[in-house]
């Protein structure tokens, strides 16, 4: 297998779970800030042009991060990050979907056509206009999250897993870009802590973050 890496929340959030899986694989850093990912030879491997994504040894190249969380804990179940039984497994999806739905589909759009507007201004389709209604839909969602997992430690239930190492790396990412979340959401913010107290936490910054001034 190789892992195509780069700067981003997204292969950041990968190589977290990676961390906690303690699996290394082989990888390839693509350059995004010189638009490596938007040609070739990356085009041949994922054509959608975003990062991560995993090469398996047969060719296949697996994108979107929650797809390659998935099918990593299937080539190494313990420690289990998405679920030891498929009830386990369909609560950590119902709230990957709620997080992406609510919170960081949002908030990443809100960044691309706002802060982030001269990086994908030739890359997307951008609406400035909605800026400021998409950063407000996702501090809505931050708002409903926090009273979702007041009385628990984790998002998708009691113990650690995908949904958080998904939720935290990109809302770590919206706080150095402009959208950090409401402190008075209490339980998100001891949740927030929790999280970043992990040694994979640290681990999973991409050396070029500091350097761009991110949390990726
Ligand atoms: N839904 C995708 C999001 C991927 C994504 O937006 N990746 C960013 C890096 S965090 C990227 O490729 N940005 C550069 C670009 O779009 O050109 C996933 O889960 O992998």
């Amino acid at each position: 297998m190789k892992f195509y890496n780069s700067l981003g929340p997204n292969p950041r959030l990968v190589r977290m779970f990676m961390l906690e899986k303690g699996m290394e694989l082989p990888s390839e850093e693509v350059d995004i800030m010189a638009g490596a990912n938007r040609q070739e030879p990356y085009l041949s491997a994922n054509p959608w042009g975003e990062m991560p994504s995993l090469e398996l040894d047969d060719g296949r190249v697996i994108a979107e991060t929650t797809a390659i969380c998935e099918y990593l804990e299937e080539q190494q179940p313990a420690p289990a990050l998405v679920g030891s039984d498929a009830a386990e497994r369909a609560n950590t999806r119902m709230w990957l979907r709620r997080v992406e739905i609510h919170i960081t589909g949002p908030m990443t759009d809100a960044f691309r056509s706002g802060a982030g507007q001269a990086m994908f201004k030739d890359r997307r389709h951008l609406v400035p206009q909605a800026v400021d209604d998409w950063a407000a839909i996702a501090r809505e969602g931050t708002a409903r999250l926090d009273a979702a997992i007041a009385g628990r430690d984790f998002i998708a239930g009691d113990s650690f897993g995908l949904a958080d190492i998904y939720a935290y790396c990109l809302i770590d990412f919206g706080g150095g870009v402009g959208q950090p979340f409401d402190p008075a959401n209490a339980n998100v913010a001891s949740w927030f802590q929790r999280i970043a107290s992990r040694p994979s936490a640290e681990k999973s910054i991409h050396p070029a973050a500091a350097a761009g001034g991110m949390r990726a």
